[in-house]
């Protein structure tokens, strides 16, 4: 199995009741969150060798989120501790139409207020094969945005493949920022998880007015841009569904997209990190040499597992989620 790195911010996340407002809420559930550390332990569960690099306060909360991640057999040596305090987000679940809303407390954090990068790139990259970041870290911090550009440089100059997932998030930075990062770091990406909305909003890529397939249609004009990109993916949900509990995903690889099966996820506990489920799940299939199509399955049904249990990060083994495979009679065959 091949060794993994993945560093950014962990944060505790405080999420309401669900059906309760933040603003009347006075019961929060605590998890930790941050797409960095949620891909990764979705990589350990389906038995890949894990390391995340992050920085955490040397606090209980710090030790906390150490506990954590090693319960799902992280490796924790990279997590640097000190610095003011853990970054925080809260959560009003979203329900039915109602979009979820998130509050970030996350300023000063002990990850976002680093000075310098605390780890020697011999140390972090030792024995890696891929290197998955996200745009959320570039967004924290100008300099954040410059040592993410360091890093995958610095991978690619070791030949480890680098795994980028743009994440946007606009209350974190602007899509003018956004965009001028990603012309930095698209050129050393080997697999990017970006749809529809990066390409026209953050790559300036033109809107689809050809007959041809949106998903198609803007995967290859991103792999114009970027021909060192062999694998573009991303998740379409929604599909023929108003409640947004309908999820397919899709890849694009050598030239070819795949569109996975469909299935209907009934109800949504928790939607948070499906994202990064879906991510996890393209790689997993990917480093084990999986067909197009086994990979973007294996991926949608682990996405569609994590939107069944709460917190941010899944919690299946690969056994499990190629027994739900099996087992989801009402999935659509694409
Ligand atoms: O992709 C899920 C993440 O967004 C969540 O876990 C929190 O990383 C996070 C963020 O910064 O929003």
């Amino acid at each position: 199995m091949s060794k993994i790195l993945t560093l950014g911010e962990i944060m505790l996340r405080l999420s309401t009741d669900p059906g309760t407002l933040m603003t009347y809420s006075t019961n929060f559930t605590g998890h930790y969150g941050g797409g960095e550390a949620n891909v990764g332990i979705s990589l350990a569960n389906f038995g890949h060798e894990v390391a995340f690099a992050s920085k955490v306060p040397a606090n209980p909360l710090g030790v906390a989120v150490r506990k954590h991640l090693k319960s799902y057999g992280i490796c924790t040596a990279l997590l640097r501790k000190g610095g003011e305090r853990l970054g925080t987000y809260y959560l009003e679940s979203g329900v039915g139409e109602r979009a979820a809303s998130v509050v970030y407390d996350r300023a000063h954090s002990s990850f976002s207020s680093m000075e310098a990068l605390e780890w020697d790139f011999d140390e972090l990259f030792e024995d890696v094969n891929l290197f998955h970041i996200s745009g959320v870290t570039a967004a924290l911090t100008k300099d954040w945005a410059a040592w993410s550009v360091e890093l995958v440089r610095e991978a690619k100059r070791r030949e480890i493949k680098v795994s980028f997932d743009i994440n946007y998030r606009a209350k974190l930075w602007t899509q003018a920022e956004c965009g001028a990062f990603l012309k930095q770091v698209l050129p050393l990406t080997d697999y990017l998880s970006a749809g529809k909305l990066d390409a026209l909003y953050l790559m300036g890529i033109p809107e689809n007015t050809s007959e041809q397939e949106d998903v198609t249609y803007y995967y290859e004009k991103m792999a114009e841009k970027y021909p060192n990109i062999e694998v573009f993916y991303s998740t379409i949900r929604q599909v023929h569904s108003a409640s947004h509990n309908v999820l397919q995903g899709t890849m694009w690889r050598k030239g070819e997209t795949t569109f996975s099966n469909v299935h209907t996820i009934t109800p949504i506990v928790d939607r948070v990190g499906g994202g990064d489920a879906y991510a996890a799940g393209i790689l997993h299939g990917i480093l084990s040499g999986y067909t197009a199509e086994h990979t973007v399955d294996f991926a949608i049904a682990a996405s569609s597992m994590k939107h069944t249990i709460h917190g941010d990060c899944n919690q299946f083994s690969a056994e499990e989620v190629e027994d739900f495979m099996k087992s989801d009679s009402g999935a659509i065959k694409r």
